[in-house]
């Protein structure tokens, strides 16, 4: 059906919940064998610590300022002494892998005296910067559960982001939330319908793709209207059927036989060509 109504598929979320990722900052990394020099230029720019990585890009650990600032007052002033390399002050610090989930590792993060944490891909290459007051608070996704209620079925991780809203025909199972949200559970045969419904409701017109997608919905989770389930309100979405262009042609017909059978010769056909 996408590729009749020429949609790009979405793109698959399989988890929500916060991760390094989410908060990582990219911030440029200096090599070992850099001057000490430019890693004191890094901190008046205003950054808090200075990320070091080798060749391959692996993080090697960090240049702190407090450890430029010893270098600075055993030298009493001697700007030579800035001269080495950042290899001589790097500082091991706490790594973290940009899926890794914050929530695993909170109580970690919050016993740490580090204030930074160095986030990297998969291959353990250097991607950037984490702060410890980012990742305590980090931001939550926004979900709309859609044609499910509760948290058991829906994706990875929901529990520890905001439910906005819920727009479904199954039995509750909801979980509580903060705040009120909009909750529509209306017992029709298709979700689909409810999203149609809400489309008209909000003065919304789906485009031929979407709208072609909905009647598609509709049509298959009332098997074209005569499932026990199809109520009224999923028949009237025989409407969509005149905005859904070209795809929405012998949209029942092209069905394979069988799946749908007697659809083609059912009476008052009208939805299923143009
Ligand atoms: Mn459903």
């Amino acid at each position: 059906m996408l590729e009749r109504f020429k949609q790009t598929p979405p793109r698959l979320l399989s988890a929500v919940a916060p991760t390094f990722g989410h908060v990582t900052r990219p911030q440029a990394a200096l090599a070992p064998e850099t001057p000490l020099s430019q890693a004191m230029a890094r901190l008046a720019q205003g950054e808090p610590i200075v990320p070091v990585i080798d060749a391959e890009g692996k993080p090697t650990g960090v240049v702190t300022p407090l450890a430029l600032a010893r270098v600075y007052s055993l030298a009493i002033g001697n700007l030579d002494a800035f001269a080495p390399s950042c290899r001589s002050l790097v500082e091991a610090l706490p790594v973290f892998q940009a899926r890794d989930r914050i929530s695993d590792h909170r109580s970690f993060l919050m016993r740490s005296d580090s204030n930074e944490f160095i986030v990297v891909d998969d291959a353990g290459r250097y991607l950037g910067m984490a702060s410890q007051r980012h990742l305590l608070q980090p931001p939550r996704a926004r979900l709309i559960l859609v044609d499910h209620n509760e948290l058991s079925q829906a994706v990875n991780g929901a529990e520890e982001a905001d439910i906005v809203a819920v727009l479904d025909h199954h039995r509750l199972g909801n979980p509580p939330t903060a705040a009120p949200i909009p909750f529509v559970v209306d017992p029709v045969g298709s979700t689909s319908t409810l999203v149609a419904e809400q489309c008209r409701s909000h003065n919304l017109t789906p485009p031929e793709g979407l709208a072609g997608l909905l009647l598609s919905g509709v049509l298959s989770d009332t098997l074209v209207f005569r499932s026990p389930t199809a109520t009224e309100r999923d028949r009237g979405r025989r409407r969509l059927a005149g905005r859904t262009g070209r795809g929405g042609c012998g949209i029942v017909r092209r069905r394979p036989a069988g799946r749908c059978a007697g659809a083609e010769h059912a009476p008052g056909n009208r939805y299923c060509g143009r």
